[in-house]
């Protein structure tokens, strides 16, 4: 083969290709879970709405890939991205996503309500900025029992408009806590682009705390990890926390039902960031120039995430419903 293959037979650079081809895979199988949620909505499978993260998979990849399973992440409304890229099964995500038993909160969840102890996911959440406090209270815990556990707190710059994030941000500065903000700049809050709604700057918002704070290309997972791997490192060893602001977009509506969008965005501006922003293909593009991957190689990825999906899919289907002596089992509220 070439020369950049030579390259990738270095041990070194061994390493460097199964990382980077690992990256790619967890991109994929994120964008293909989403194809899938979209299609159970429009077979009316799916009970509720579902907020789709196909546009932001460098995001979420590129953090977790940086991050060791027992350390925590916290998620949104627009989750299933983060979820999946901390190690989730996509059989049991889509087993809860149609309310079935065997989903990860037995089928009482649903979409926004994914948590997974196991793989360090403390929870989807459908409250705006609602994880802020759950993130920071998990750093905290991880400074007092001294496990070095870092926590990752994921929001959309809609949550840039909840008071409590600013009364978290300050707690975990004064008090030097492992915590890593990471604002996903999708650019709209709903139907509402977010300088509409936003003022000054997003990272002034944590430099007035006197946080660590950086943004990046939230398009380029290479970029986010590298950022991710130094911010971990730092707020694993004590310095305390950081704020991440990754410039990213979402593909699809608010939801899976939000399907009229030209009120708010144009076609064109999508199809921008479709051609040529998407962090798959340019991840692909690196790859096959890198020598890491010819196209079979990367077909063969999406084949087998493809595969995947589908079967996970058909487990759901086929799971059974909690009984009704179940209603009020795991409830708290
Ligand atoms: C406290 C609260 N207010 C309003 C809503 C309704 N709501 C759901 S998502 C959303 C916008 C979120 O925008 P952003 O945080 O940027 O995340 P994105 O959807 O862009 O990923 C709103 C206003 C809510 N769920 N919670």
């Amino acid at each position: 083969m070439t020369t950049a293959t030579s390259k990738a037979d270095a041990p070194e650079a061994a390493t460097e290709k199964e990382k980077w081809l690992r990256a790619y895979r967890q991109m994929v199988r994120i964008r293909l879970f989403e194809e899938q949620v979209n299609e159970l909505y429009t077979r009316a499978l799916m009970p509720g709405l579902a907020h789709l993260y196909s546009g932001e998979e460098a995001v979420a990849v590129g953090i977790c890939e940086a991050l060791r399973l027992d350390d925590y992440i916290t998620s949104t409304h627009r989750g299933h991205g983060h979820c999946l890229a901390k190690g989730a099964a996509p059989d049991r995500m889509f087993s809860e996503l149609l309310g079935k038993k065997a989903g990860y909160c037995k089928g009482k969840g649903g979409s926004m309500h994914i948590a997974d102890p196991a793989t360090g996911n403390l929870g989807a959440n459908a409250i705006v900025g609602g994880s802020v406090g759950i993130a920071t209270g998990a750093a905290f815990a991880a400074k007092r029992l001294g496990n070095d556990r870092v926590s990752v707190c994921f929001f959309g710059e809609g949550a840039l408009g909840q008071g409590s994030l600013y009364e978290v941000m300050n707690l975990a500065q004064l008090w030097k806590l492992p915590v890593i903000y990471v604002c996903e700049n999708n650019l709209y809050n709903e139907y509402t682009h977010y300088s509409e709604t936003t003022a000054g700057t997003i990272l002034g918002r944590a430099v007035a705390f006197g946080i660590e704070s950086a943004s990046v290309d939230g398009q380029d997972v290479r970029a986010v990890h590298a950022i991710a791997s130094r911010l971990v490192t730092r707020a694993r060893s004590g310095v305390g926390p950081a704020f991440l602001q990754c410039d990213t977009y979402r593909y699809s509506g608010h939801h899976v039902g939000d399907i009229n969008r030209e009120y708010y965005r144009s076609k064109q501006e999508e199809q921008r960031w479709k051609t040529e922003r998407d962090p798959i293909q340019l991840h692909a593009a690196w790859l096959l120039a890198q020598g890491y991957a010819d196209s079979a190689v990367l077909d063969q990825i999406a084949n087998e995430a493809r595969a995947e999906m589908e079967a996970a899919v058909r487990f759901a289907i086929a799971a059974s419903y909690p009984g009704p002596n179940e209603v009020d089992q795991d409830v708290y509220a």
